[in-house]
């Protein structure tokens, strides 16, 4: 049995039914923005303000996935990736959120779901990451109670088209961060602040996560259907009271909040009195349609934060200490390099009886790349990679409920606001050329996945 901090760890240490794979999301991808019919999301708006993204960068073309979609499944097939999670872009599908349907776009994803099929790729699809058609945001997006219905009517295409061949799908991706970013803190797409726009958002996307879990059930009965959610282990940046019980606040609002309704929980209010104002938006049944029986949870794992309680902040009174502030190892993205997190958020997931079983959709790191001779030497991502896989490894060993592990992500990509500096990928891109070349850490995965 191998412990924590081993570098020679074997994928095969992980149990013949482990699940391994990349993830990736379309908007990040695929480029081709305006191609073949695609509407207008909500971040082809957001990135058309220079002033919103890192270097004014957009995602225009950003990898080409559009276009190089199988040079990249071959690449994927060459590294021994034998899963693929990836995201389908709404307006490809439904240009204007609602009506009528794209066929191109439809088509464009049976090529992949195709293509991934025939090179034996398992696709797992997720079916929002972040890009709302941009007609629906003018009518209020993630804000009104009419996203149910509308969202509803894009699982329903989805699961139709693609529901023969995927068995795989996740129905949100980290709902916290597109409603915190995008509707709280304004830094995401569509921009939004405040507590007017972040209540409203995090109770729909709530029922939203819940129906489509049940349309997707209805509507393929052999589907594996989960839903993913980001977390990282919280702990006060001092032993005093007041930053313990802020810790207690900040992982209810982190880590709670989206999982804790779907199993019939509630919302975590007793440590986060500030979701009181939640009943506002929940009218009478909502509870009992908050709830869905996934199959699996997603869980997304990075980091751990620090806080501490600060008077400044309004309604939260808590804050988040930047790694860059206390003296560890960080990523470009300024998140702490810390392993034990993501043991930590196994043993909680874990903890709720009702999670049928977990899988660790998303880890990775961006750190600083060289290009040299056709190779780049990204020791320390593939030392982030075998740390955390190390205490994966000790979280299955002691028993606890988890499945399978996708990295974040394949190839280089375009960073949301942070734009295309911080690089994830096991395999580098030049934005230029687009010429893809594997890095050490795709080489060390590629190698791991048949130990
Ligand atoms: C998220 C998203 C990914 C990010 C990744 C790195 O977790 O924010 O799912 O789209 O790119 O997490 O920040």
């Amino acid at each position: 049995m191998k412990k924590q901090g081993e570098t020679f760890l074997n994928a095969s240490d992980f149990g013949e039914n482990f699940t391994w794979g990349v993830s990736t999301a379309a908007y990040q991808i695929e480029g081709g923005h305006d191609a073949q019919g695609k509407g207008r999301s909500i971040w082809d708006n957001f990135t058309a303000n220079s002033k919103n993204i890192q270097n004014g960068d957009n995602a225009h073309v950003s990898c080409d996935f559009f276009n190089k979609y199988k040079e990249d499944i071959l690449l994927m097939k060459s590294m021994n990736i034998d899963n693929f999670r990836f995201s389908i872009s709404w307006t490809r599908i439904l240009p204007n959120g609602v009506g009528t349907v794209n066929n191109e776009g439809i088509d464009f994803y049976n090529d992949v779901i195709n293509f991934c099929l025939e090179q034996k790729i398992t696709p797992w699809v997720t079916i929002y990451h972040w890009d709302l058609p941009q007609a629906l945001e003018d009518k209020g997006g993630w804000t009104t109670r009419a996203i149910i219905e509308w969202f509803s009517e894009f699982v329903t295409i989805c699961a139709n088209a693609f529901g023969d061949r995927v068995k795989n799908w996740m129905v949100l991706n980290e709902p916290m961060v597109f409603i915190g970013a995008g509707y709280f803190l304004g830094v995401h797409a569509p921009g939004k602040k405040g507590l007017k726009n972040f209540l409203p958002a995090v109770h729909h996307s709530v029922l939203c996560q819940a129906e489509g879990g049940r349309l997707l059930r209805k509507l393929i009965p052999q589907a594996h259907i989960g839903t993913t959610i980001s977390c990282s282990q919280i702990t006060p940046f001092r032993k005093n009271k007041r930053d313990k019980a802020t810790a207690i606040k900040v992982d209810a609002l982190l880590n709670r909040l989206f999982i804790e309704p779907t199993l019939g929980l509630g919302y975590p209010t007793e440590e986060a009195p500030i979701l009181k104002k939640l009943s506002r938006y929940i009218r009478p049944n909502d509870m009992e349609n908050c709830k869905f029986d996934f199959d699996f949870i997603g869980i997304q794992n990075y980091t751990r934060e620090k806080v501490k309680y600060s008077i400044f902040v309004p309604y939260i009174r808590a804050k988040i200490v930047k790694a860059g502030k206390r003296n560890v190892k960080t990523t470009l993205m300024d998140w702490e390099v810390y392993p034990p997190s993501i043991y930590h958020m196994i043993k909680k997931y874990s903890a709720y009886p009702l999670i049928k079983k977990i899988i660790i959709t998303e880890n990775g790191a961006a750190f600083e790349d060289y290009l040299k001779n056709e190779n780049i030497e990204d020791t320390d991502r593939l030392r982030f990679l075998q740390k955390y896989l190390g205490q994966v490894l000790n979280a299955k060993n002691e028993g606890l409920n988890i499945h399978g592990y996708f990295v974040w992500t394949f190839t280089d990509n375009f960073e949301w606001a942070e734009g295309y500096y911080p690089r994830f990928g096991l395999v580098y891109i030049d934005f230029k050329s687009l010429k893809r070349t594997i890095k050490a850490s795709g080489k060390w995965f590629s190698k791991f996945l048949t130990s």
